[in-house]
């Protein structure tokens, strides 16, 4: 555990106690691809990027909404071609994940985005595998895997899609569903929900994020997912939020996104506050971070800044990301009490980072 290594300074209520630990619960690998690792990957591969500098490539990080970004978020895929691209992909975000606090994380992946390039579904996730496996040693975080199907593609790509993993299935904790949201509700994906719950998977599913209440309601209803990625327009169904704070279903939020494409203009206006008010499960993820500006903890310092949380605020935040994540008992356990050592260690308000 994070100890007082550095001396606190008695003159600031910021102990150095360090990031808070927490579980990142919604993060797609493919959105931590940095412009540095695009490049050099881009060398590496041969692949020519429409793009000539890290900085002309960074300037095009201005999204109008959800399509203008997926459209580069798969264009600059192309850059990913071998196993050893994908345990580096892996590899680096594990390392700036590290220094946010992060102590699990449960990371997607998009196969569909690979495979319709020409990489093969195996050479995606042994490589993948072979970075998370070094993971608890290298990096001190325990990690997951959730598979997600793109749900602008057909109902029968994933189902293919599933058949295609089934000789990895060991590797991975759960599914989900992504991309494009408006026009494809949850029930389309309905037979391969209940495949993968045949075969003992966890389930999860972006819903309501540009997408209205009766998504969520479908992912609940008729994909049974276990946790909601986003859910954040819940809050329009009054009916909607009582049934998610009675089954105290997780929704993982991510703040800069919503702020990177436009829902709000402004961090301030993000219903965070009024969602743990209604006694919510919500937790704080970071979504496509080398995108949206920022990683877990970047997240926990904008709402903090943005909305005034106090440290118990994001202690319950980030003790809720455990309860939400897919961890055995003894294991959260032993991450919940992190969070109660660092609180000790960061005083009695335990403002967190630095
Ligand atoms: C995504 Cl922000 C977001 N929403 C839906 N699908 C995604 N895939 C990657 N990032
Ligand atoms: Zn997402």
């Amino acid at each position: 555990m994070t100890s007082v290594a550095s001396s606190p300074n008695p003159s600031t209520d910021r102990p150095a106690a360090g990031p808070l630990p927490k579980a990142e619960l919604h993060l797609h690998i493919e959105g931590t691809l940095e412009p540095g690792l695009a490049f050099a990957l881009a060398r590496r591969n041969g692949v020519e990027l429409p793009y000539a500098t890290e900085d002309e490539l960074r300037r095009a990080y201005s999204f109008a909404d959800l399509q203008s970004f997926l459209d580069l978020y798969y264009a600059l895929m192309a850059v990913l071609r071998t196993e050893d691209d994908f345990a580096d992909l892996a590899h680096a975000y594990l390392a700036r994940a590290k220094e946010q606090g992060v102590r699990h994380a449960e990371i997607f992946f998009d196969p569909q985005a690979h495979t319709a390039r020409g990489v093969a579904i195996g050479t995606v996730i042994d490589g993948l595998a072979r970075a998370l496996d070094a993971a608890e040693e290298t990096y001190g975080i325990s990690t997951r895997l959730i598979m997600c199907f793109l749900r602008d593609e057909s109902a029968e790509s994933a189902l293919a899609t599933f058949e295609a993993a089934r000789p990895y299935l060991h590797r991975i904790t759960a599914v989900g569903l992504d991309s494009a949201e408006v026009g494809h509700p949850p029930v389309k994906f309905r037979e391969v929900f209940a495949l993968a719950k045949e075969a003992g998977l966890k389930c999860v599913a972006h819903a309501g994020e540009e997408g209205p209440p009766a998504y969520v309601w479908e992912a609940l209803d008729v994909l049974g997912v276990d946790r909601i990625d986003h859910g954040v327009r819940s809050m329009e169904d009054e009916r909607l939020v009582a049934r998610l704070v009675a089954d105290q279903v997780p929704l993982t939020v991510c703040p800069l996104s919503y702020l990177r494409l436009r829902v709000v203009d402004d961090l301030a206006d993000h219903p965070l506050p009024a969602m743990l008010d209604a006694g919510l499960l919500v937790t704080v993820n970071s979504d496509d971070p080398a995108y949206f500006g920022g990683y877990a903890d970047d997240n926990f310092t904008a709402v903090r800044d943005a909305l005034g949380l106090d440290g118990a605020t994001l202690r319950r935040l980030a003790r809720n990301s455990f309860r939400a994540s897919f961890l055995d008992e003894p294991t959260r356990e032993r991450y919940l009490k992190e969070i109660d050592a660092h609180e000790a260690a960061a005083g009695q308000d335990g403002a967190h980072g630095a």
